[in-house]
């Protein structure tokens, strides 16, 4: 019974994350919510096209079929405004699952209407109600509002007046205890705004539905899955290294090595790390296959690990596509203080492509992994890490790599799990964009980029796949923690997770 009673909250806990709202007002500190270009910037979740994303009456994405207008004069004095939201909140109430919030859009092109927010202390602040057939009027408070708007990177969530304007639309969610109400009950529902006193012309706000997140795809399987737990992948013709990092319990060496660092170069001085077996009990540990790579940063330097997997020693030549795939797990006690590099390929030719070392098309390039900070308290999704890559490439405009987010909602890490993450990587024909970088989390697709220009003359290739851990940026660590790796493959083909022994 008591077993039930925790599974029961499980599932509720779990189904009642899936159902929060995804945007975030972000702290007020640092003003990491939704903005015009993300719809949370510290969870490094984008909208899908920049002002955000929304969803009308007919369930179209970006279609113009509001579910009401309301024409609202520009009058210079406050005053309320109701917006009729009845079949919407129907909408809702029969589509839970897409319930993010009202998205309110300018329809006439020519004014911007001012509202006060609910951060403005006031004894009628922005509130929704909804009067059923039994003429009960109910009333629900709005939990969150944000305007978004090109001319700001930060998030406006925290200030006091929630703006409609052309190319400034308002976000508004409520809270969503009536999403149990019966619709047929429904009279009327209307969502109550206050104006300031200074307006900017006549408006025309027409209400619609925040879209919700694109649905992750299907997992796809590769060559891995014909090859449970891995064992002897390395023999498929296409792998090129099929990495355990197991322990080699030989007859004179008991100790848990292994030859894994046989196919590296260029292992730096710094590196941290040692073989952990399965009975490694500390930082909430748990193997995936065996024993594993664990990867040690600490306050002395900006390094875990780094080295080289160099395709002209494994293969004889460079190629010009890869794949690979690594199973990645964040220690319990993860806490860096600064976004910083995972691996990733690169051609760097030891000239330029890392470290503000700027490329121009013909001296290097690269497409290094990286982790993000978390996700800040503010947000949906609080506490967990993205990740991305940090590309060197010609278009970048700057000395330095630019930050590429993998934009989904899977790609939001939790400490403590394992996760296979598969970056394919083709390189362009020197005179088009037309290079790629593909990603995928647990076998779905996360990242899928295809007009990239790494370089501009043949002559630069993939020259190796870089294993590179690495805190900042520029600060240190502020204390120890770990990242784990196991099941690192290099292949031709699309390697897709592991199939473990059980499934
Ligand atoms: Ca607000
Ligand atoms: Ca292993």
């Amino acid at each position: 019974m008591y077993r039930l009673n925790i599974t029961l909250i499980l599932l509720f806990l779990t189904l009642n994350a899936q159902s929060e709202v995804y945007w975030s007002q972000g702290s007020k500190e640092n003003r990491d919510g939704a903005n015009f270009i993300f719809s949370d910037a510290s969870a490094k979740l984008l909208w899908r096209r920049q002002l955000g994303d929304w969803i009308d009456r007919n369930g179209e994405l970006y279609g113009n079929a509001a579910f009401s207008i309301t024409h609202v004069q520009d009058l210079d004095t406050a005053r309320k405004v109701s917006l009729d939201l009845t079949s919407l909140v129907k909408y809702w109430i029969k589509n839970p699952d897409s319930y993010h919030g009202v998205y309110l859009k300018e329809e006439s092109g020519k004014g911007t209407t001012v509202f006060e927010s609910s951060e403005v202390k006031s004894l009628e602040p922005p509130h929704l109600t909804i009067q059923t057939s039994q003429n009960e009027t109910k009333t629900y408070k709005v939990t969150r509002d944000t305007a978004l708007s090109t001319t700001s990177h930060r998030s406006l969530g925290h200030d006091e007046q929630l703006l409609v304007g052309s190319n400034t639309p308002a976000l508004i969610a409520i809270d969503d205890k009536f999403l149990t109400l019966d619709s047929t009950e429904i009279m009327h529902a209307r969502l109550n705004l206050t104006t300031t006193t200074k307006q900017f012309g006549d408006t025309q706000i027409g209400v619609f539905a925040i879209a919700p997140l694109q649905a992750p795809g299907e997992i796809e399987r590769g060559i891995a899955w014909d090859y449970p737990a891995d064992q002897n992948l390395a023999e498929h013709p296409d792998v090129i290294i099929a990495e355990q990092f197991n322990a080699q319990r030989g007859l004179f060496n008991s100790s848990a090595n292994t030859d894994w660092q046989s196919h590296l170069d260029d292992t730096s001085g710094y590196n941290k790390y040692r073989i952990v077996d399965t009975t490694y009990d500390s930082d909430r540990f748990k193997p995936l296959d065996g024993s594993a790579l664990q990867i040690e940063f600490n306050q002395k330097t900006n390094y875990g690990f780094t080295g080289h997997y160099r395709f002209k020693n494994l293969m004889g030549h460079e190629p010009e596509q890869m794949y690979f795939r690594y199973y990645l797990r964040f220690g319990d006690n993860w806490r860096p203080t600064d976004g910083g590099k995972l691996p990733g390929f690169a051609g760097t030719y030891n000239t330029a492509g890392w470290g503000g070392r700027a490329v121009d098309g013909y001296n290097g390039w690269s497409a290094r992994g990286l982790f993000f900070l978390e996700a800040s308290s503010n947000s949906t999704f609080e506490g967990a890490i993205p990740l991305g890559n940090y590309v060197y490439h010609p278009d970048s405009n700057t000395n330095y790599g630019e930050n590429v987010s993998w934009n989904s909602a899977l790609n939001l890490l939790q400490k403590n799990r394992w996760y296979a993450i598969e970056q394919y990587l083709k390189l362009n024909d020197p005179d088009k964009s037309n290079g790629q970088l593909t990603v995928w989390i647990d076998g779905k697709k996360v990242l899928d980029k295809t007009d990239f220009r790494f370089r501009k003359t043949d002559q630069l290739k993939i020259e190796n796949l870089w294993l590179n851990f690495y805190h900042g940026g520029i600060d240190k660590p502020r204390s120890t923690f770990y990242l784990y790796i196991d099941n690192l493959v290099i292949a031709k083909r699309y390697i897709g997770p592991m199939k473990m022994n059980h499934q």
